[in-house]
């Protein structure tokens, strides 16, 4: 089976956007290889450069709005509880335009995976600053500095209650892809967060290159531990990037939970 679309790739060369588009392909061919079907996978994006993803993988897709990626994917989910669903979204996209969708899929524990491309600037519409870009910043719209201080995703997940936080590098492939394996095969809210360049806006490249290292002896079961390891990067440009599963928990899904609660009203 063939996850090419045949639609043209208008990314800009290097963009980070295309190792998760890599990563991502290669995870559903892997599952379609040992036995699911692609009808069994739903995607859908947000709006900005990461959203066109959807129309580079061959499985049933929808261009979303921006920022509203969780609610149309936690939609799809509760419709149709056996698809796999994946959500794809920008850094503008799901936590600045539609922060208060990621917090409250995450507060359900709704069995979704969101990949957050976070390239840390509004690539689309051409640079402005995001919620993650480093104060300090000069963008298209912070000539002078990004006044504002940068949001730190991962805090903001495992305080929403999120039971999969993962944080990866468009740099590293094979990371990419088993955070992206783990985090589908997560049952319940699955975070990962990408850092990633907008090579033509924000071109952190180097830096990430450098600095991104995988945690070692980290024990992903302890929330106190993963909001300690959370805080070692603050989405900078200076210091080591940590990347790997900051938390993982099992508890009932809203999925199963709703369900439930609709058998129960039958019976
Ligand atoms: C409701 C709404 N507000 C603003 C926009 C304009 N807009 C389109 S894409 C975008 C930013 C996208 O940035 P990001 O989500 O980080 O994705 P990237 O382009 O960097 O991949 C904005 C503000 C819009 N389309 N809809
Ligand atoms: S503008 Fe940035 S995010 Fe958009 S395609 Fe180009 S490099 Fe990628």
């Amino acid at each position: 089976m063939n996850l090419e679309t045949g639609v043209k790739n208008t990314w800009c060369p290097r963009c980070g956007h295309f190792s998760i588009l890599a990563a991502a392909k290669a995870v559903i061919q892997e599952l379609i290889e040992k036995g699911e079907r692609p009808e069994d996978f739903a995607i859908a994006s947000g709006i900005g450069c990461h959203a066109k993803i959807v129309d580079y993988i061959n499985v049933n897709s929808f261009y979303s709005i921006h920022g509203r990626v969780p609610p149309t994917i936690s939609g799809m989910k509760i419709a149709n509880p056996d698809l796999t669903v994946i959500g794809f979204a920008g850094d503008g996209d799901g936590y600045g335009e539609g922060v208060a969708h990621i917090v409250f899929a995450a507060k359900r524990n709704i069995d979704i995976t969101m990949i957050i491309h976070n390239n840390r600037i509004y690539g689309l519409t051409t640079g402005q600053f995001s919620p993650t870009t480093p104060q300090g910043q000069k963008t298209k719209s912070t000539p002078y500095g990004n006044p504002e201080y940068q949001l730190n995703p991962i805090k903001l997940m495992l305080g929403s209650g999120a039971t999969f936080v993962a944080r990866t590098s468009s740099f590293d492939l094979n990371h990419m892809k088993e955070m992206i394996r783990q985090g589908i095969a997560h049952k319940g809210f699955a975070v990962i967060d990408v850092v990633e360049p907008c090579i033509s806006f924000f071109n952190a490249t180097d830096y990430i290159r450098k600095n991104a290292y995988v945690m070692e002896n980290h024990d992903s079961s302890d929330i106190n531990k993963a909001w300690e390891r959370a805080g070692e990067w603050n989405y900078t440009l200076e210091g080591k990037i940590p990347i790997g599963i900051f938390y993982k928990e099992d508890k009932p899904t809203f999925d199963e939970l709703l369900l439930k609660g609709k058998n129960l009203r039958k019976s």
